[in-house]
C-alpha cells in the first residue's frame, strides 16, 4: 500500500468458522481494526467483506486473524492466517538494491505439560515464509548489494532469534518505525508480532544460512538459504555462542535534548497468572482481573498516557496496543527515548514503561500477543473520548 492512498480490500472467509482480520500496526477505526472486543463485526463462514481505509502510518506492518483458539492449536494465530503488509512512505529516501520480506512461524503445536504442571504449546515445524530450511527458494543476492530485510515473527507463541552467517544486520526500524540510532548487531530477537527492518551489506560471497540461532529450532526448519550469484554448494551455518539482544541500543543517544516532560497520566498494569490445575493452561490477569472482567480504562482524547507494566509472572509477555504507536520510555529501570513500537516484550519479573497520546476515538484493545495467554484472559480495553 502507499501512504495516504485509499484502498479497498475484499476478504472472503472460505473457512468453516467465523473469522476476523486485524491490521496490525495501522491506525484504523474500531469498526474495521479487526478485534471483536472493540466491536469489529466478524466475517461469517462463507461470507465476504470489504474494508476501505487510508493506510497510515507508513512502514512495515502485517495482518492476521484475531479469533481465539482455546485448545485448538490449528486455529487463530496457530494457523497460517497471516500476511505481510508494507505501507510505502510518500517519500522513500531508503537506498538499497533489493528488498526481502520474511515471516517466521511455528506449526503443528501440541500442548505439553511443563515442570510446574501447566500446559504450553510445543511445535513440530518452524519455518521462514512457510518453508523449512533447504526447501524454499533461496534469497538470491550479488556481491556489493545493499539488501533490506523486513522480518515479522508470526508465531502464535514463540520468540525467535535470528543470525545471518557471515554477515551482520544493521537495524533500521523496529515494528516498522525507524529507530533513532541504527546499529549493527550479529543477531535479532523477535517476540510474537514484533517486526525488525535491517540492512545487510552483501560483502562475503558464498552460500549462507540465515536462521534461528537455537539449534533445535533451526533443526525444526527455521532458516533460509542466501545464495550469491555464481556461488553454489551446501549452505554454511556458523553457530553463535551466546544470545544477545537489547532494545535500548537503538534509542536516542542524547536524551537530554528532549523537552521537559509534558503532563503525563500514569496507568499501572500488573500482570499475574493463576495456576488452574494440572493439564490446563494458566489463567492470566491484568491488575488482578481476567478479560472480560478487566477494567476498561477511560482515556481523554489528546492526553498523554504512560503505561507502567509490571510483570509479576514467570513468563515473558509480548504486549500489544491496537490502533496506536507507543514510545518505549524505560525497560527494567533503564530510561530510553525515541523507540516507537506497537508491541513490546516485558520479561518475567521485570518492568517496562511506554507512553502514547490517546488520539484514537473509541475502544482500543490491549493484550498479550501470545495466543494462549490472550485466550486465557490477558486482554483489556481502553476507551478514548
Ligand atoms: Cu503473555
Amino acid at each position: 500500500m502507499k501512504e495516504g492512498v485509499p484502498v479497498t480490500i475484499e476478504v472472503n472467509n472460505q473457512s468453516s468458522d467465523p473469522e476476523i482480520v486485524h491490521w496490525h500496526g495501522l491506525f484504523l477505526p474500531p469498526e474495521i481494526d479487526g478485534a471483536m472486543e472493540e466491536g469489529t463485526p466478524h466475517i461469517a463462514a462463507g461470507m465476504t467483506k470489504h474494508y476501505s481505509f487510508t493506510p497510515e502510518p507508513a512502514g512495515f506492518r502485517w495482518y492476521h486473524t484475531h479469533v481465539s483458539a482455546g485448545n485448538d492449536l490449528k486455529r487463530a494465530l496457530y494457523s497460517g492466517q497471516h500476511g505481510l503488509l508494507m505501507v510505502e512512505p510518500r517519500e522513500n529516501p531508503g537506498y538499497y538494491d533489493q528488498e526481502f520480506f520474511l515471516a517466521l512461524h511455528d506449526w503443528e503445536g501440541t500442548l505439553v505439560g511443563s515442570d510446574d504442571g501447566s500446559m504450553n504449546p510445543v511445535y513440530n515445524y518452524s519455518t521462514v515464509n512457510g518453508k523449512v530450511l533447504g526447501f524454499g527458494e533461496p534469497l538470491r543476492v550479488r556481491q556489493g548489494q545493499r539488501v533490506r530485510i523486513h522480518i515479522v515473527n508470526a508465531s502464535a507463541t514463540e520468540p525467535h532469534w535470528l543470525a545471518f552467517s557471515g554477515h551482520q544486520f544493521r537495524v533500521l526500524a523496529l515494528d516498522g518505525n525507524p529507530v533513532p540510532s541504527p546499529r549493527t548487531v550479529t543477531m535479532l530477537h523477535l517476540s510474537p508480532a514484533e517486526r525488525i527492518t535491517a540492512e545487510v551489506e552483501m560483502n562475503n560471497p558464498g552460500v549462507w544460512v540465515l536462521g534461528e540461532v537455537r539449534k533445535h529450532v533451526q533443526a525444526a526448519g527455521m532458516g533460509i538459504v542466501v545464495e550469491y550469484a555464481d556461488h553454489s554448494g551446501k549452505a554454511v551455518w556458523q553457530q553463535p555462542q551466546t544470545l544477545e539482544w537489547d532494545y535500548l541500543l537503538f534509542g536516542a543517544e542524547n536524551t537530554s535534548e528532549h523537552s521537559a516532560e509534558i503532563n503525563v497520566n500514569t496507568v499501572p498494569l500488573t500482570f499475574t497468572s493463576k495456576f488452574v490445575g494440572h493439564g490446563a493452561m494458566d489463567r492470566w490477569m491484568i491488575n488482578g482481573r481476567s478479560f472480560p472482567d478487566t477494567e476498561t480504562i477511560r482515556l481523554k482524547l489528546g492526553q498523554r498516557y504512560r503505561l507502567i507494566f509490571k510483570n509479576e509472572s514467570k513468563d515473558d509477555h509480548p504486549v500489544h496496543l491496537h490502533r496506536h504507536t507507543f514510545e518505549l520510555r524505560s525497560m527494567a529501570g533503564r530510561k530510553v527515548r525515541g523507540i516507537l513500537k506497537d508491541t513490546i516484550l516485558v520479561k518475567a519479573g521485570s518492568e517496562a514503561e511506554v507512553e502514547f497520546t490517546a488520539n484514537a476515538p473509541g475502544l482500543s484493545l490491549f493484550h498479550c500477543h501470545q495466543q494462549d495467554h490472550m485466550d486465557m484472559g490477558f486482554m483489556m480495553l481502553f476507551q478514548s473520548n
